[in-house]
């Protein structure tokens, strides 16, 4: 290698000594760090991951014996990007963990500017309450714990419930806007009757007076996967089926045919079998829960082609703008959730759909 020219070596002589000496004044050179600043396309710190249920079921039963869910306030194992460990995210902006609670807990009264989803994955009958209505959770039920709002979990079943937690802790974390604060009481009382929400707002109806209750967030606690499966279901018998995605409907807030959560928009799919679909990216990464049957996930990005063959209960994460692709041999059904809505309010989502 030839020597650097010495008009060269003087010109980066001197801009290290500018960058040292302005160094203590808490200055840097826009032109070092232009390039990753404002990449040609996104490049997410976060790998794409997969949590078998069968694997990880074990660590939940543990965690029962190690700790109640009152002294845990919340017993929930953190599903962390393996890129992210110790930040508590699944994805720079998103958060996700599965609850266990056992028969005869209570998990604590509290409540939280973060807005959280449950979506159930195993056992029927334990219940969450918000603002004084309890709503029983049953497998593949949508749940919305509004932010802001009173919530406390009950088991009084005799059963293990475990449901995943989807929550925007990071995204409120980047903003630093996150308050929160404990229940006097440790369960609340509860004051409105069970599905008094989903009699207001559930079929299609809704009161004629009064504002929504939880401003942006859906009124509606629970959208049953009894009729969000019964909508696959007919769908799959008179719609075309899309190359990309299967059959797949977003849930909505009723009032405003939005999303139900401001900063999470959740999504039900159906694979039929025999799927194969085409690939496609998009902005927002998204986590899976496998609700019914089995698929493989084919996930593409900076560190190569993975391939999750999954099965029911099984979590997994797409990380912004890696190439999905999905398929079913015998059929399935897969929740997902993602920050869309908030890449959508900032005008910066995109989807591509690769053929
Ligand atoms: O159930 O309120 O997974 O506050 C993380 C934080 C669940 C909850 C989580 C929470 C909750």
């Amino acid at each position: 290698m030839n020597a650097p020219h010495p008009a060269a070596a003087r010109t980066t002589e001197a801009r290290q000594s500018l960058y040292r000496d302005m160094s203590p004044h808490h200055l840097t050179p826009l032109w070092e760090v232009l390039h990753a600043l404002v990449p040609p396309q996104p490049a997410s710190p976060c790998v794409p991951a997969l949590w078998r249920y069968q694997q990880i079921r074990p660590f939940l039963q543990r965690a029962g014996e190690v700790i109640t869910a009152e002294e845990a306030v919340r017993r929930v194992l953190i599903l962390e990007n393996p890129a992210l460990r110790g930040q508590s995210a699944v994805t720079q902006s998103l958060y996700a963990g599965l609850q266990l609670i056992l028969p005869g807990e209570v998990a604590p009264s509290h409540r939280h500017t973060q807005s959280a989803l449950r979506f159930i994955v195993e056992g029927t009958g334990a219940y969450t309450s918000v603002d004084g209505e309890r709503t029983t959770m049953h497998p593949g039920d949508f749940i919305i714990t509004p932010s802001w709002t009173w919530h406390d979990h009950g088991n009084e079943v005799d059963e293990a419930v475990v449901w995943l937690d989807g929550l925007d802790i990071p995204m409120i974390r980047f903003f630093d806007a996150g308050f929160a604060e404990n229940g006097s009481a440790k369960s609340q009382a509860v004051t409105r009757a069970e599905g008094a929400s989903f009699a207001r707002y559930g079929y299609n109806m809704a009161p004629v007076r009064g504002d929504a209750p939880f401003g942006a967030t859906s009124p509606l606690f629970s959208y049953p996967y009894e009729r969000s499966r019964e909508a696959l279901h007919q769908l799959e018998r008179s719609a075309p089926l899309d190359a990309w995605d299967g059959y797949k409907l977003r849930y909505l807030n009723p009032l405003t045919g939005g999303t139900p959560m401001p900063t999470i928009q959740p999504f039900l799919q159906r694979l039929p079998a025999g799927f194969d679909g085409q690939p496609g990216r998009q902005t927002d990464g998204a986590v899976y829960s496998v609700v019914e049957g089995a698929g493989t996930a084919y996930i593409d990005g900076p560190a190569g082609p993975l391939r999750f063959d999954v099965e029911a209960r099984d979590h997994f994460v797409v990380p912004s703008w890696q190439t999905l692709r999905l398929q079913s041999a015998t059929g399935c059904v897969l929740f997902s959730f993602s920050d869309r809505p908030v890449q959508q309010a900032l005008g910066i989502h995109k989807e591509e759909r690769l053929a």
